[in-house]
Protein backbone atom coordinates (compact mmCIF):
# COMPACT_ATOMS: atom_id res chain seq x y z
CA UNK A 1 0.00 0.00 0.00
CA UNK A 2 1.18 3.51 -0.98
CA UNK A 3 0.56 4.58 2.62
CA UNK A 4 2.78 2.24 4.46
CA UNK A 5 5.72 2.75 1.86
CA UNK A 6 5.54 6.53 2.26
CA UNK A 7 5.53 5.76 6.52
CA UNK A 8 8.11 3.11 6.18
CA UNK A 9 10.39 6.31 3.47
CA UNK A 10 9.40 8.79 6.81
CA UNK A 11 11.38 6.37 9.22
CA UNK A 12 14.31 5.51 6.72
CA UNK A 13 15.22 9.27 6.29
CA UNK A 14 15.45 10.04 9.66
CA UNK A 15 18.71 7.92 9.64
CA UNK A 16 20.39 9.15 6.06
CA UNK A 17 23.63 10.01 6.87
CA UNK A 18 26.42 11.78 4.53
CA UNK A 19 30.12 12.94 4.52
CA UNK A 20 31.10 13.71 1.22
CA UNK A 21 29.68 16.36 -1.84
CA UNK A 22 29.05 13.40 -3.40
CA UNK A 23 27.27 11.20 -1.28
CA UNK A 24 24.81 14.18 -0.23
CA UNK A 25 24.31 15.03 -3.89
CA UNK A 26 23.32 11.18 -4.42
CA UNK A 27 20.78 11.28 -1.85
CA UNK A 28 19.40 14.50 -3.15
CA UNK A 29 18.70 12.67 -6.69
CA UNK A 30 17.24 9.41 -5.33
CA UNK A 31 14.76 11.36 -3.59
CA UNK A 32 14.19 14.65 -5.43
CA UNK A 33 15.70 13.95 -8.77
CA UNK A 34 13.27 14.09 -12.00
CA UNK A 35 13.05 9.93 -11.72
CA UNK A 36 13.76 9.90 -7.78
CA UNK A 37 11.27 8.60 -5.34
CA UNK A 38 9.13 11.61 -4.80
CA UNK A 39 8.09 12.07 -8.17
CA UNK A 40 7.39 8.55 -8.38
CA UNK A 41 5.30 8.45 -5.55
CA UNK A 42 3.15 11.53 -6.39
CA UNK A 43 2.59 9.68 -10.14
CA UNK A 44 0.89 6.53 -7.83
CA UNK A 45 -0.34 8.87 -5.70
CA UNK A 46 -2.71 10.37 -9.22
CA UNK A 47 -3.96 7.39 -9.76
CA UNK A 48 -5.31 6.68 -6.10
CA UNK A 49 -8.82 6.92 -5.76
CA UNK A 50 -10.56 10.04 -4.55
CA UNK A 51 -11.09 9.55 -1.10
CA UNK A 52 -7.56 8.30 -0.02
CA UNK A 53 -6.07 11.18 -1.79
CA UNK A 54 -6.90 13.66 1.66
CA UNK A 55 -5.27 11.36 4.03
CA UNK A 56 -1.72 10.03 1.75
CA UNK A 57 -1.71 13.51 0.16
CA UNK A 58 -0.82 14.92 3.85
CA UNK A 59 2.05 12.27 4.72
CA UNK A 60 3.48 12.68 1.11
CA UNK A 61 3.70 15.91 1.91
CA UNK A 62 5.22 15.59 4.89
CA UNK A 63 7.45 13.14 3.38
CA UNK A 64 8.68 15.66 0.67
CA UNK A 65 9.11 18.40 3.39
CA UNK A 66 11.10 16.42 5.87
CA UNK A 67 13.26 15.02 2.92
CA UNK A 68 14.47 18.70 1.89
CA UNK A 69 15.06 19.94 5.44
CA UNK A 70 17.50 16.26 5.90
CA UNK A 71 19.50 17.13 2.97
CA UNK A 72 19.62 21.08 4.22
CA UNK A 73 20.27 19.68 7.98
CA UNK A 74 22.93 17.16 6.08
CA UNK A 75 24.45 20.31 4.44
CA UNK A 76 24.51 22.58 6.77
CA UNK A 77 26.11 19.66 9.34
CA UNK A 78 29.16 19.52 6.55
CA UNK A 79 30.01 22.72 6.14
CA UNK A 80 30.29 23.34 10.10
CA UNK A 81 32.55 20.17 10.16
CA UNK A 82 34.75 21.58 7.12
CA UNK A 83 35.20 25.10 9.05
CA UNK A 84 36.40 23.24 12.38
CA UNK A 85 38.72 21.23 10.49
CA UNK A 86 40.80 24.30 9.34
CA UNK A 87 43.64 24.99 10.81
CA UNK A 88 43.35 27.80 13.68
CA UNK A 89 44.77 31.07 13.14
CA UNK A 90 48.33 31.10 14.48
CA UNK A 91 47.77 33.69 17.66
CA UNK A 92 51.75 33.70 18.31
CA UNK A 93 52.58 34.86 15.13
CA UNK A 94 54.41 38.50 14.99
CA UNK A 95 52.27 41.20 12.86
CA UNK A 96 52.91 42.14 9.33
CA UNK A 97 55.60 45.17 9.12
CA UNK A 98 54.08 47.86 8.60
CA UNK A 99 55.63 50.45 6.07
CA UNK A 100 56.01 53.87 6.60
CA UNK A 101 56.24 56.63 3.70
CA UNK A 102 59.68 58.07 3.56
CA UNK A 103 60.53 61.89 3.94
CA UNK A 104 62.25 62.68 0.85
CA UNK A 105 66.26 63.48 1.82
CA UNK A 106 66.27 67.08 0.54
CA UNK A 107 63.49 67.34 2.98
CA UNK A 108 65.40 66.20 5.63
CA UNK A 109 68.44 67.89 4.61
CA UNK A 110 66.47 70.74 4.59
CA UNK A 111 64.88 70.95 7.43
CA UNK A 112 68.74 69.73 9.43
CA UNK A 113 70.01 73.37 7.97
CA UNK A 114 66.88 75.04 9.06
CA UNK A 115 67.22 73.59 12.41
CA UNK A 116 70.49 74.50 12.72
CA UNK A 117 70.61 77.90 11.70
CA UNK A 118 67.31 78.38 13.92
CA UNK A 119 69.47 78.09 16.78
CA UNK A 120 71.88 80.54 16.04
CA UNK A 121 68.23 83.58 16.15
CA UNK A 122 67.79 83.14 11.73
CA UNK A 123 63.80 82.90 10.48
CA UNK A 124 63.46 81.40 7.74
CA UNK A 125 62.45 83.78 4.85
CA UNK A 126 60.29 82.90 1.60
CA UNK A 127 59.50 84.81 -1.42
CA UNK A 128 58.10 84.09 -5.20
CA UNK A 129 59.74 81.80 -7.88
CA UNK A 130 59.01 83.65 -10.59
CA UNK A 131 60.94 87.25 -10.15
CA UNK A 132 62.11 90.14 -12.09
CA UNK A 133 65.15 91.01 -13.70
CA UNK A 134 65.55 93.90 -10.46
CA UNK A 135 65.65 91.68 -7.07
CA UNK A 136 67.30 88.59 -9.18
CA UNK A 137 70.12 90.46 -10.97
CA UNK A 138 69.97 94.35 -10.80
CA UNK A 139 69.74 94.34 -6.74
CA UNK A 140 72.69 92.18 -6.79
CA UNK A 141 75.05 93.97 -8.53
CA UNK A 142 74.97 92.01 -11.60
CA UNK A 143 76.14 94.43 -14.32
CA UNK A 144 73.72 94.77 -17.13
CA UNK A 145 76.32 92.44 -19.66
CA UNK A 146 76.78 90.00 -16.71
CA UNK A 147 76.84 86.01 -18.47
CA UNK A 148 74.55 85.12 -15.98
CA UNK A 149 71.43 87.27 -17.17
CA UNK A 150 71.77 85.08 -20.63
CA UNK A 151 68.90 83.48 -21.92
CA UNK A 152 71.82 80.64 -21.94
CA UNK A 153 71.29 80.41 -18.14
CA UNK A 154 68.20 82.18 -17.66
CA UNK A 155 64.52 80.88 -18.18
CA UNK A 156 62.53 84.18 -19.31
CA UNK A 157 58.66 84.18 -18.73
CA UNK A 158 58.07 87.93 -20.18
CA UNK A 159 60.60 90.40 -22.06
CA UNK A 160 59.93 93.86 -20.35
CA UNK A 161 60.38 97.22 -22.22
CA UNK A 162 61.83 98.82 -19.25
CA UNK A 163 64.15 96.26 -18.84
CA UNK A 164 62.67 94.79 -15.66
CA UNK A 165 62.05 91.36 -17.50
CA UNK A 166 60.11 88.56 -15.77
CA UNK A 167 62.19 84.85 -14.90
CA UNK A 168 62.51 82.71 -13.00
CA UNK A 169 64.79 82.63 -9.85
CA UNK A 170 68.23 81.18 -10.43
CA UNK A 171 69.08 81.43 -6.67
CA UNK A 172 67.16 82.41 -3.56
CA UNK A 173 68.69 85.84 -2.90
CA UNK A 174 65.69 87.55 -4.46
CA UNK A 175 64.33 86.46 -1.16
CA UNK A 176 67.22 88.10 1.10
CA UNK A 177 66.64 91.12 -1.42
CA UNK A 178 63.05 91.73 -0.95
CA UNK A 179 63.64 91.42 3.31
CA UNK A 180 65.99 93.99 2.91
CA UNK A 181 64.01 96.58 1.28
CA UNK A 182 61.07 96.29 3.45
CA UNK A 183 63.27 95.69 6.65
CA UNK A 184 66.23 97.67 8.91
CA UNK A 185 68.74 95.53 10.42
CA UNK A 186 69.56 93.50 12.56
CA UNK A 187 68.38 91.07 9.95
CA UNK A 188 69.08 87.50 10.21
CA UNK A 189 67.34 85.24 7.59
CA UNK A 190 67.57 82.25 5.99
CA UNK A 191 66.39 81.98 2.54
CA UNK A 192 65.62 77.64 1.53
CA UNK A 193 63.98 77.44 -1.93
CA UNK A 194 63.66 75.98 -5.31
CA UNK A 195 65.92 77.60 -8.12
CA UNK A 196 66.30 77.31 -11.97
CA UNK A 197 68.67 77.35 -14.02
CA UNK A 198 69.00 76.89 -18.35
CA UNK A 199 71.28 74.00 -18.25
CA UNK A 200 71.75 70.37 -19.46
CA UNK A 201 70.34 67.16 -17.16
CA UNK A 202 73.15 65.43 -15.86
CA UNK A 203 74.73 63.30 -13.28
CA UNK A 204 75.91 66.45 -11.44
CA UNK A 205 73.46 69.69 -13.37
CA UNK A 206 69.68 69.93 -12.98
CA UNK A 207 67.97 72.54 -14.17
CA UNK A 208 65.80 72.96 -11.06
CA UNK A 209 67.49 72.52 -7.85
CA UNK A 210 67.41 73.56 -4.20
CA UNK A 211 69.28 76.15 -2.43
CA UNK A 212 69.46 77.40 1.41
CA UNK A 213 70.62 81.04 1.13
CA UNK A 214 71.64 83.03 4.39
CA UNK A 215 71.86 86.47 5.01
CA UNK A 216 73.79 88.22 8.41
CA UNK A 217 73.03 92.39 8.98
CA UNK A 218 73.96 94.66 11.82
CA UNK A 219 75.99 97.02 12.77
CA UNK A 220 79.81 95.88 13.30
CA UNK A 221 79.37 92.31 11.60
CA UNK A 222 82.77 91.09 10.07
CA UNK A 223 84.17 88.18 8.01
CA UNK A 224 85.08 85.95 11.68
CA UNK A 225 81.51 86.19 12.34
CA UNK A 226 80.96 84.18 9.22
CA UNK A 227 83.69 81.95 9.61
CA UNK A 228 82.64 81.09 12.93
CA UNK A 229 79.10 80.77 11.79
CA UNK A 230 79.97 78.45 9.02
CA UNK A 231 82.34 76.49 11.24
CA UNK A 232 79.34 75.79 13.92
CA UNK A 233 76.35 74.82 10.66
CA UNK A 234 79.34 72.36 9.82
CA UNK A 235 80.16 70.63 12.71
CA UNK A 236 76.85 70.53 13.62
CA UNK A 237 75.85 68.93 9.88
CA UNK A 238 78.76 67.01 9.17
CA UNK A 239 80.32 65.90 12.93
CA UNK A 240 82.11 67.76 15.45
CA UNK A 241 85.66 66.90 13.88
CA UNK A 242 84.76 68.22 10.59
CA UNK A 243 87.18 71.02 9.64
CA UNK A 244 86.84 73.99 7.56
CA UNK A 245 88.95 75.97 4.85
CA UNK A 246 87.96 78.84 2.73
CA UNK A 247 89.35 79.96 -0.46
CA UNK A 248 89.64 83.42 -2.30
CA UNK A 249 86.42 83.77 -5.21
CA UNK A 250 84.52 86.04 -6.67
CA UNK A 251 80.40 86.53 -6.87
CA UNK A 252 78.62 90.02 -8.14
CA UNK A 253 76.95 90.62 -4.48
CA UNK A 254 79.81 89.83 -2.02
CA UNK A 255 83.18 91.34 -1.41
CA UNK A 256 85.46 90.08 -0.50
CA UNK A 257 83.79 86.46 -1.87
CA UNK A 258 85.36 83.08 -0.54
CA UNK A 259 84.29 79.76 -1.25
CA UNK A 260 84.10 77.20 1.69
CA UNK A 261 85.59 73.37 1.92
CA UNK A 262 84.82 71.11 4.42
CA UNK A 263 87.62 68.24 5.35
CA UNK A 264 86.32 64.88 3.01
CA UNK A 265 83.52 63.06 5.14
CA UNK A 266 84.54 59.98 4.04
CA UNK A 267 88.62 59.87 4.64
CA UNK A 268 88.66 62.24 6.52
CA UNK A 269 91.22 64.39 4.89
CA UNK A 270 93.48 61.78 4.08
CA UNK A 271 92.49 61.69 0.32
CA UNK A 272 90.09 58.85 -0.84
CA UNK A 273 87.92 58.70 -4.54
CA UNK A 274 85.16 61.38 -3.07
CA UNK A 275 87.15 63.91 -2.58
CA UNK A 276 89.18 63.36 -5.50
CA UNK A 277 92.57 62.77 -3.40
CA UNK A 278 92.75 66.36 -1.98
CA UNK A 279 91.09 66.27 1.64
CA UNK A 280 88.64 68.42 0.78
CA UNK A 281 85.16 69.13 -0.55
CA UNK A 282 83.64 72.52 -1.88
CA UNK A 283 79.62 72.94 0.18
CA UNK A 284 78.81 76.51 -0.02
CA UNK A 285 79.89 80.32 -1.57
CA UNK A 286 80.31 83.05 0.48
CA UNK A 287 81.34 86.37 1.66
CA UNK A 288 80.64 90.10 3.05
CA UNK A 289 77.36 91.22 1.17
CA UNK A 290 78.90 94.27 -1.10
CA UNK A 291 78.11 97.88 0.01
CA UNK A 292 76.29 98.29 -3.32
CA UNK A 293 73.42 95.75 -2.54
CA UNK A 294 72.82 97.15 0.97
CA UNK A 295 72.41 100.50 -0.85
CA UNK A 296 70.46 99.02 -3.93
CA UNK A 297 67.62 97.54 -1.09
CA UNK A 298 67.76 100.66 1.19
CA UNK A 299 70.20 100.14 3.66
CA UNK A 300 73.05 102.35 4.77
CA UNK A 301 76.52 100.78 4.18
CA UNK A 302 78.41 103.10 6.23
CA UNK A 303 76.08 101.85 9.22
CA UNK A 304 75.94 98.65 8.96
CA UNK A 305 78.00 95.47 7.19
CA UNK A 306 77.13 91.57 6.87
CA UNK A 307 77.80 88.75 5.00
CA UNK A 308 76.01 86.37 3.18
CA UNK A 309 75.91 82.54 2.30
CA UNK A 310 74.63 80.19 -0.41
CA UNK A 311 74.82 76.20 -0.42
CA UNK A 312 73.42 73.94 -2.80
CA UNK A 313 70.77 70.90 -0.70
CA UNK A 314 71.17 68.53 -3.19
CA UNK A 315 75.41 68.68 -2.94
CA UNK A 316 75.27 68.06 0.52
CA UNK A 317 72.38 65.55 0.76
CA UNK A 318 74.91 63.88 -2.09
CA UNK A 319 78.02 63.94 0.54
CA UNK A 320 75.66 63.09 3.40
CA UNK A 321 73.99 60.04 1.33
CA UNK A 322 76.22 58.89 -0.52
CA UNK A 323 74.17 59.37 -3.58
CA UNK A 324 75.93 59.72 -6.59
CA UNK A 325 73.65 60.75 -9.65
CA UNK A 326 71.45 64.20 -8.83
CA UNK A 327 68.81 62.61 -11.07
CA UNK A 328 68.04 60.41 -8.33
CA UNK A 329 66.55 62.97 -6.46
CA UNK A 330 63.56 63.71 -8.68
CA UNK A 331 62.74 60.28 -10.45
CA UNK A 332 61.40 58.87 -7.59
CA UNK A 333 62.25 55.26 -8.17
CA UNK A 334 60.90 53.73 -5.36
CA UNK A 335 64.10 51.70 -5.37
CA UNK A 336 65.65 54.92 -4.14
CA UNK A 337 63.46 56.21 -2.02
CA UNK A 338 62.83 52.78 0.03
CA UNK A 339 66.34 53.41 1.29
CA UNK A 340 65.04 55.99 3.51
CA UNK A 341 61.96 54.47 4.54
CA UNK A 342 60.91 52.60 7.71
CA UNK A 343 59.09 50.26 9.17
CA UNK A 344 56.85 49.74 12.36
C1 LIG B 1 76.79 79.50 -4.08
C2 LIG B 1 77.08 80.87 -3.67
C3 LIG B 1 76.25 82.73 -2.47
C4 LIG B 1 75.26 84.70 -1.56
C5 LIG B 1 75.14 83.46 -2.15
C6 LIG B 1 73.96 86.74 -1.13
C7 LIG B 1 72.71 87.25 -0.97
C8 LIG B 1 72.56 88.60 -0.77
C9 LIG B 1 73.61 89.40 -0.76
C10 LIG B 1 74.86 88.86 -0.92
CL1 LIG B 1 71.02 89.25 -0.61
N1 LIG B 1 75.01 87.54 -1.11
N2 LIG B 1 74.11 85.41 -1.30
C11 LIG B 1 76.52 85.17 -1.25
C12 LIG B 1 77.63 84.42 -1.59
C13 LIG B 1 77.51 83.20 -2.19
O1 LIG B 1 76.03 81.50 -3.05
O2 LIG B 1 77.64 78.82 -4.55
N3 LIG B 1 75.58 79.04 -3.88
C14 LIG B 1 75.17 77.70 -4.22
Amino acid sequence: MLQDTIKQKLEEIKILKASTKEELEKIRIEYLGKKGLINDLFAQFKELPNEQKKDVGAILNELKNSIQQKIESLREAMAQKQEESKPKEDLTKPADLLSLGSIHPLTTVRKEIIDIFSHLGYTVAEGPEIEDDWHVFSALNFPPEHPARDMQDTFFVENREDQNNILLRTHTSSVQVRTMEHTQPPIRIIAPGRVFRNEAISARAHCIFHQVEGLYIDKGVSFADLKQTLLYFVKEMFGAGTQIRLRPSYFPFTEPSAEMDISCTICGGKGCNICKHTGWLEILGCGMVDPNVLKASGIDPDVYSGFAFGMGVERIAMLKYDVKDLRQYFENDVRFLNQFASTI
